[in-house]
């Protein structure tokens, strides 16, 4: 077996320029966690965009750059401002990511994103090409890449390739509507291997692929030309002993050395032991319900008048996307409505909504995850929802109640969360009601069972899960052309 090589829009670590010389700093986001059982020897390469464009980089830190770079076993993909404008603000986020979260009135379908779309799929391909040995293995991420993997068998027809998305794939009703649905579907078609979060997803691409291309499809493999194409559902999972590990470390820091944020949430606790903290944390987009949580926190107040003074909603919105006007009107949206909701409930000595706009350190993460009575976590469409299972895992007392939306994969693995509909008001604050007044016993018998399941099917899981499936589907591949 060659090697492995994962590509995916972004790369896994973030490059600083400072005085004329570059770092590059490993991320710490999920997907880089989970793929590290993967991505890790001398023996694989990721190749992605590194976040800086070509106008970006200074000519003479160039050679710099790739070396730093492959210090982390990494390769770049170079993209010009106007490629990563109509690529990904534009047709990736701009086309698909509205589409495939049933946000059809949001979808732009313009000719000149998707051919900027087509031109950077091909830059990625190019530079696998560049690199790859027919017996490599190669793992593609994502909607913004769904083209690649037919661009890179067309050329090493003998290769074997993984895709895995990260966002849900549509009902058929909805994909049909764009207007380049056949190509996306063939580009995903270039894989041996297809992989989904959950069941329905994988449903949903199969008919799909059976209405609009009329494949055949037995069970979950497609047959295609001489070729057979695996489809599968992998639910992601988290690095559940760093987030369990970090909570007890967090419990167990000296007053002395608390962050600012954990002295003051425990003062408030101490003061009033039945006050609850409701949490809630997303990157700021429209498919997370953030404003819906915000009325349906209205209609709580006044359906439950008696826990004015006793309840507050953290909201924690991490800055995403903001050049896409969508993600800007929201902005101004949530805003709005926390002011509103404020002013209409705060009295001298509560307010009700505290609102941070920011990425926070991982610490103040988990500060926020141990001391938060209530994880409040709705989206409106969510491939996965990765902050509901971090929640769970740092709940090391077993206490805590988790809110979350039916729309989440995450739900389909989370039966022992209240799940609700985040579209139903009069559900939400009964659900918010029945989170407060759960016996201690109740919460930490549904938490016991989340996190065994949790702990086991971790991040590492998923990523091995996915590549024994890729080589199986290899394996089977290779006997079948030997008959
Ligand atoms: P996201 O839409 O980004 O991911 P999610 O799965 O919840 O959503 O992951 C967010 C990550 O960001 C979590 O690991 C969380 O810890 C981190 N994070 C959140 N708030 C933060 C903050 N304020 N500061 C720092 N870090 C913060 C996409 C899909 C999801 C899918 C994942 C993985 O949209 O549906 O679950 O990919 O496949």
């Amino acid at each position: 077996m060659g090697k492995t090589i994962i590509i995916s829009n972004r790369l896994p670590v973030q490059l600083q320029i400072s005085n004329g010389d570059i770092t590059a700093i490993p991320s710490v986001g999920g997907l880089a966690t989970g793929m590290k059982s993967v991505h890790s020897g001398g023996d694989s390469l990721w190749i992605g965009w590194s976040g800086l464009t070509d106008e970006e980089i200074p000519k003479a830190l160039a050679p710099k750059i790739d070396k730093a770079l492959s210090e982390h076993g990494s390769s770049k993909v170079n993209l010009t401002a106007d490629e990563v404008d109509g690529f990904y603000f534009g047709f990736s986020n701009r086309t698909i990511w509205p589409l495939f979260h049933y946000f059809l009135e949001y979808s732009e379908f313009e000719l000149d994103n998707w051919n900027i779309y087509k031109q950077v799929n091909q830059k990625f391909a190019d530079a696998i090409l560049k690199v790859a040995n027919d017996d490599d293995i190669i793992w593609v991420h994502d909607y913004q890449l769904m083209l690649v993997p037919q661009m890179v068998r067309e050329k090493k027809p003998n290769i074997s390739i993984g895709f895995f998305l990260h966002i849900p794939f549509p009902s058929f009703e909805i994909f049909r509507t764009l207007p380049w649905r056949e190509e996306i579907l063939e580009g995903l078609l270039g894989s041996d291997l297809i992989g989904f979060h959950t069941y329905d997803y994988e449903r949903h691409f199969l008919s799909s692929v059976r209405r609009l291309l009329g494949l055949e499809v037995s069970f979950n493999d497609i047959h295609m030309d001489e070729r057979v194409i695996k489809v599968d559902s992998f639910p992601m999972g988290i690095d559940y002993k760093k987030f369990s590990e970090a909570a007890l470390k967090n419990q167990n820091t000296p007053p002395g050395e608390q962050s600012e944020l954990q002295r003051r949430l425990y003062k408030h606790k101490k003061t009033d032991p039945d006050a609850k903290f409701f949490l809630s944390i997303d990157r700021l987009d429209y498919t997370k319900g953030i404003a819906k949580r915000l009325n349906a926190f209205e209609y709580f107040l006044n359906k439950y008048p008696q826990y004015k003074e006793k309840v507050r909603l953290i909201i924690l919105a991490v800055p995403s996307r903001s050049n896409v006007p969508q993600y800007q009107l929201l902005k101004r949206e949530i805003d709005e409505l926390v002011g509103r909701i404020n002013g209409e409930f705060s009295t001298v000595s509560w307010t009700p909504i505290w609102y941070f706009y920011r990425s926070m350190p991982f610490e103040n993460l988990i500060d926020l995850y141990t001391t938060c009575d209530i994880a409040w976590l709705t989206p409106i469409r969510d491939g996965m929802n990765l902050v509901a299972k971090e929640y769970i895992a740092t709940r090391t007392d077993r206490t805590g109640v988790l809110i979350l939306s039916e729309m989440a994969g995450s739900a389909n693995e989370m039966n022992e969360a209240i799940l609700i509909n985040p579209n139903n008001f009069e559900q939400t604050a009964d659900a918010l009601n029945q989170a407060i007044t759960m016996p201690v016993e109740e919460q930490q018998e549904r938490n016991r069972v989340l996190q065994k399941r949790l702990e086991r099917y971790n991040v590492e899981k998923w990523a091995n899960d996915f590549m024994g499936s890729l080589l199986d589907q290899k394996e089977k591949d290779f006997s079948h052309v030997a008959r």
